[in-house]
């Protein structure tokens, strides 16, 4: 059990009836510190579960993934010239489609390689030859760069999805 006894000292002091006229004015401001300092005390008392968020949290993804395909907002081509275009805008929600009109196998994946953490929607496997795949739907506002993890260093086939 965690003690947190400046609650019970602060509880008193001012439960305790005076004979003396004490101003109003700094009665009050004295009892708003004390539910101020009351509070401070419960919470810093109250942690202790780790709680998310906290700077050792891990970072998670910059854009999140509905994890559906939603409305497709653009639709990117993929020859043996690269990605075109190479940067598109969708709106929060929507998905991206990718059209392999190459005569290989491409696997567009989220920066960074090989973590591809960043935009999760977008981590969607290989596509034939001839295939269409479409993303998951990107869940928030942010910007989504990626790569083909078969070819990681070919400018060609990076690009950036904007979503607002
Ligand atoms: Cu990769």
């Amino acid at each position: 059990m965690t003690t947190c006894s400046s609650v019970s000292i602060f509880h008193a002091s001012f439960s305790n009836p005076s004979g003396v006229v004490v101003n109003k004015r700094w009665q009050m401001w004295m009892g708003q510190m004390a539910i101020a300092a009351g509070l401070a005390s419960v919470m810093a008392c109250g942690g202790g579960d780790g709680g998310s968020g906290g700077p050792n949290s891990p970072s998670g993804p910059t854009v999140s993934s509905t994890g559906s395909v939603g409305a497709i907002g653009a639709t990117i081509t993929i020859t043996g010239s690269g990605v075109s275009p190479s940067q598109v805008t969708v709106s929060v929600g929507q998905s991206i489609r990718f059209v392999n009109n190459d005569s290989r196998a491409h696997d567009m994946s989220s920066d960074p390689h090989p973590a591809h953490t960043a935009c999760p929607s977008l981590n969607r496997g290989s596509i034939a030859a001839g295939q269409t795949r479409d993303s998951n739907g990107f869940g928030n506002a942010g910007t989504c760069t990626y790569h083909d993890h078969n070819d990681d260093t070919n400018g060609s086939l990076k690009g950036r999805i904007t979503i607002q």
